[in-house]
């Protein structure tokens, strides 16, 4: 069992998904900072038949102490919150901050994460590689020549779902520019102890560590990682254990504008262009189209009403319309 502090004795959680899964390493790193005991179980959730009856059947799937089976990372923070207390928590104090951290998690959940699937599944090296990592976290009992039969229908499957994902080939231009903003964001703040609101992790850092650990791990992207933001490679990798972190929050540095300026300018816009039906936009001068997705519709409920309920000079410096 993995521990990483707790009450000893405490009933852990367990933790099913895998390493290339960014909501599951997400996850995880919350976890780890937090210090509660946990089991982490390395399986693709949607291939493991204990599992076979979770809806929806996503990556990953939380088992709390009471026995009882959740999906969705966001909202799972916010329960981890609630149940152990403010001491370490991922929300910032501030209104204006706590907000700001729950748009860039979510910008980070539903927009970075196109950046990642359009990296991985757009050369064959890097759908391959992505391919081979997947399946040999999924399963235990692939023989070599099994798990390397697995591979070919992992990539077709993947490359096949990219407009379904809301990842469309021609929109590759603005998802490499907006990995460049966010990693550029990135490089003016982080370091050692250094997080987006002062030197503890936020919801915000946390969802960005999950993305970015896969974009910094995939052959293509890790290579525009190393080379543009070196500080923010190293941040990533230290951030799957923040076990040993005790910080304070303070106020937001360069990193948190220039994110707060790319939600204005490409997440807000086309999150409410969801909440209409099909979204067919121009974004940061670039054209973007993708089918309507319910969930991105609640995303944006869900922070509308965040955003709604601030104090009214609070949310006029926000700048969101
Ligand atoms: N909003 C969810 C998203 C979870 C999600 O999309 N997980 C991916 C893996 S990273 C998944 O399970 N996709 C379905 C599949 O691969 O079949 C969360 O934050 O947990």
């Amino acid at each position: 069992m993995t521990r990483t502090g707790g009450e000893p004795g405490a009933s852990p959680y367990v933790l099913y998904g895998v390493e290339a899964s960014p909501y599951t390493v997400k996850l995880r790193a919350a976890l780890r900072y937090r210090r509660l005991p946990y089991r982490w179980v390395c399986r693709f959730v949607q291939m493991y038949e204990p599992l076979a009856h979770v809806r929806p059947q996503l990556m990953p799937v939380l088992q709390f102490p009471d026995g009882e089976l959740r999906t969705d990372s966001t909202p799972i923070l916010e329960e981890l919150d609630e149940r152990h207390g403010s001491d370490r928590s991922l929300l910032p104090e501030r209104p204006r901050d706590r907000f700001l951290a729950r748009l860039i998690e979510d910008m980070a959940d539903e927009w970075l994460t196109k950046c990642l699937y359009h990296y991985r599944f757009g050369t064959m090296e890097d759908a391959e590689f992505a391919a081979r990592w997947v399946m040999d976290d999924a399963r235990g009992d692939l023989s070599a020549a099994d798990h390397a039969a697995s591979v070919p229908p992992f990539v077709e499957r993947q490359i096949g779902r990219k407009e379904q994902v809301g990842c469309p080939p021609e929109a590759a231009p603005l998802f490499e520019a907006s990995y460049l903003r966010v990693l550029d964001a990135l490089e003016s703040t982080v370091a050692n102890g250094r997080f987006l609101f002062g030197t503890r992790p936020s919801v915000a850092d946390l969802a960005l560590f999950g993305q970015l650990k896969t974009l910094g791990t995939d052959p293509t992207p890790m290579a525009v990682m190393r080379a543009r933001a070196p500080r923010t490679d190293a941040w990533v990798r230290r951030a799957d254990d923040l076990s040993g972190v005790d910080g304070e929050w303070e106020e937001p540095g360069p990193a948190v504008a220039a994110l707060l300026e790319m939600a204005q300018e490409i997440y807000w816009p086309f999150l409410k262009a969801n909440t209409a039906g099909d979204v067919d936009i121009v974004l940061a001068g670039r054209r973007f189209r993708q089918p309507h997705f319910r969930y991105q519709a609640k995303c944006y409920d869900r922070l509308a009403k965040l955003h709604a309920a601030l104090e009214p000079e609070v949310r006029e410096g926000i700048g969101l319309e």
